[in-house]
């Protein structure tokens, strides 16, 4: 448990202490022992009284899940917590049914390098990379197809994302999906190989949770981790559309929609 979570547990006993006595002075006998205050009403009592703003907490349990909120990253970036944890299985079935027909593979760098992490797309064009370079294809080269296209679903969220850090009328040519396990990582880029420099990524974290790399606009600038969980989405453009980011390699863990795996659906606008 971190400190923030500590924080809001003594937090909550000391609610919870509070308002048994309270309850006691108002309607209990002398001497009879209190009932229990139930812990949502506790909760609820914290949030509507704006004791502790419902952004700042962490949870209190593990099955509490909290309701979305926007953090500003800085101008033109926003980290959506939660935005997408209702679509979270539905969305993990889509990209099982999509990685049927494009397998999910480690690609090479054009320096010879595997990736830990590995990739397929779906969507007009799919990102790519081997010895020749980066590039944008309209068919998956491991099998000559065009890549699955994307679904509905996808879209929707990507174009609501989008228009709730403001860029309205988002409209992705590609999904790269991004499977990473124990010890994954995706080291600092710049996502550079799209013609529109304007159009935000999107960025979708599912199951395990993970370590994003957030920098500056130049790689030796200093870099913030950020704690990301399953629905949330981080969305970068206009004029930190070229912020250095990455992932820090995964932790070991097991997740009830994606086992021993995280997923990230990172939409781009390539023309
Ligand atoms: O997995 C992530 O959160 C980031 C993925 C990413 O930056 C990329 O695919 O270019
Ligand atoms: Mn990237």
């Amino acid at each position: 448990m971190n400190q923030a979570a500590r924080q809001n547990m003594a937090f909550f006993r000391i609610m919870q202490i509070g308002l048994t006595i309270l309850c006691r002075d108002r309607s209990s006998q002398p001497g009879a022992e209190p009932a229990p205050i139930p812990r949502q009403a506790i909760i609820q009592a914290i949030i509507r009284y704006g004791l502790l703003s419902p952004r700042a907490m962490t949870p209190l349990f593990d099955d509490d899940p909290l309701p979305p909120s926007c953090e500003r990253l800085e101008e033109g970036a926003v980290l959506l917590r939660g935005f997408a944890a209702a679509q979270a299985p539905a969305l993990v079935e889509e990209v099982a049914r999509i990685a049927q027909a494009a397998p999910f593979r480690h690609l090479v760098t054009p320096g010879g390098y595997t990736m830990s992490v590995a990739m397929t797309n779906c969507g007009r064009v799919g990102w790519v990379s081997d010895r020749t370079g980066y590039r944008y294809d309209p068919a998956d080269p491991a099998t000559g197809s065009p890549w699955p296209a994307m679904p509905e679903s996808f879209l929707n969220l990507a174009a609501s994302a989008a228009a709730e850090a403001g860029f309205a009328r988002y409209d992705p040519d590609a999904c790269l999906i991004n499977r990473y396990i124990a010890g994954s990582k995706l080291g600092l880029h710049q996502d550079r190989d799209e013609k529109d420099a304007w159009a935000p990524i999107v960025s979708v974290s599912l199951g395990l949770p993970a370590v994003f790399l957030w920098g500056g606009k130049r790689r030796s600038e200093p870099v913030r981790r950020l704690r990301v969980e399953s629905g949330d989405i981080a969305v970068w453009g206009g004029p930190a559309r070229f912020v250095y980011h990455g992932v820090a390699p995964l932790k070991d863990g097991l997740h009830a929609l994606t086992g021993a795996a995280r997923i990230n659906l990172t939409f781009r606008k390539v023309f």
